[in-house]
């Protein structure tokens, strides 16, 4: 068994960056383009969340908001097309390059690969919605910084269920209790932890009132040195920020000596 901590394991909307409502509005774009007269505000895109993935979530929405809507008889494709659109809203707004990092995410990052960390993605968003953000968010393109993106194409069946984690550890050749996962939702919780995989939770103001029992630790954001970040449940609190010590000191509490 592999008891260091030798991974980080990072969700991708919410936690590196909050894209939720970046993805909120590529949907209402989309259905524009489509000629529909579907318009998600925040309050329903907040209900809507509790399913993972835009195709998923599109059929929650018809079936919860528009069940008399007349879908064409192949449903899937219509959905496929209208989330095809979609995509294209959100890669061209975040090509922007106008949606920053969390606090604390780059400079973490910058931490852990310094100290040796490995570091994978696990996100269930579509595969040009990673490589978009990899490239135009951080400070320099960070697509070479993971070793594993366990996206919506490397596990269909999405969030909470284990396998996007599954499929990360399996790449890696990892042991979960060799890891910890960052993530900022109940789902992201459950996937992680179904998988065996710690986690360490930053909220965001879709997720802040979400159940995260069972987690390392509940916090606002990772910190930086002008803006500490703040313990909302769990062990304990970091110095300000979360950094590679902190991390090792969680860690060290889970797995046994
Ligand atoms: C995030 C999601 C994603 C995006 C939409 O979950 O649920 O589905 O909201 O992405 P997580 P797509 O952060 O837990 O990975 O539209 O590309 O599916
Ligand atoms: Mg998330």
């Amino acid at each position: 068994m592999q008891h260091e901590l030798q991974a980080l394991l990072l969700d991708v909307d919410g936690t590196l960056a909050d894209t939720e409502d970046i993805h909120r509005q590529a949907f209402n774009a989309a259905f524009a383009q489509a000629g529909l007269d579907w318009n998600w505000d925040q309050a329903l895109y907040s209900e809507l969340l509790a399913v993972t993935g835009g195709k998923e979530r599109i059929r929650y929405f018809l079936d919860r908001e528009r069940p008399d809507f007349n879908l064409p008889d192949d449903a899937n494709a219509f959905i496929a097309e209208l989330h095809a659109g979609k995509t294209r809203f959100y890669v061209d707004a975040l090509a922007s390059g106008s949606v920053p990092l969390r606090p604390g995410v780059e400079r973490l990052l910058n931490e852990a690969r310094a100290a040796g960390l490995r570091l994978a993605i696990a996100t269930t968003t579509t595969p040009d919605n990673v490589i978009a953000l990899l490239e135009h968010s951080f400070g320099v393109p960070a697509t070479g910084w993971f070793e594993v993106i366990a996206d919506a194409g490397a596990a269909p069946v999405k969030k909470p269920a284990p396998d996007v984690y599954e499929h990360a550890l399996d790449k890696m050749q990892l042991s979960p209790a060799a890891c910890i996962a960052i993530e900022d939702s109940h789902n992201g919780l459950l996937s992680a932890k179904a998988a065996g995989v710690d986690t360490l939770i930053t909220v965001n103001s879709y997720t802040e009132r979400q159940d995260f029992d069972g987690a390392l630790a509940v916090l606002d954001h990772l910190g930086e040195p002008d803006m500490p970040c703040t313990l909302l449940a769990g062990g304990r609190a970091p110095d300000g920020m979360v950094d590679v010590e902190y991390l090792l000191q969680l860690h060290r509490q889970t797995v046994p000596a």
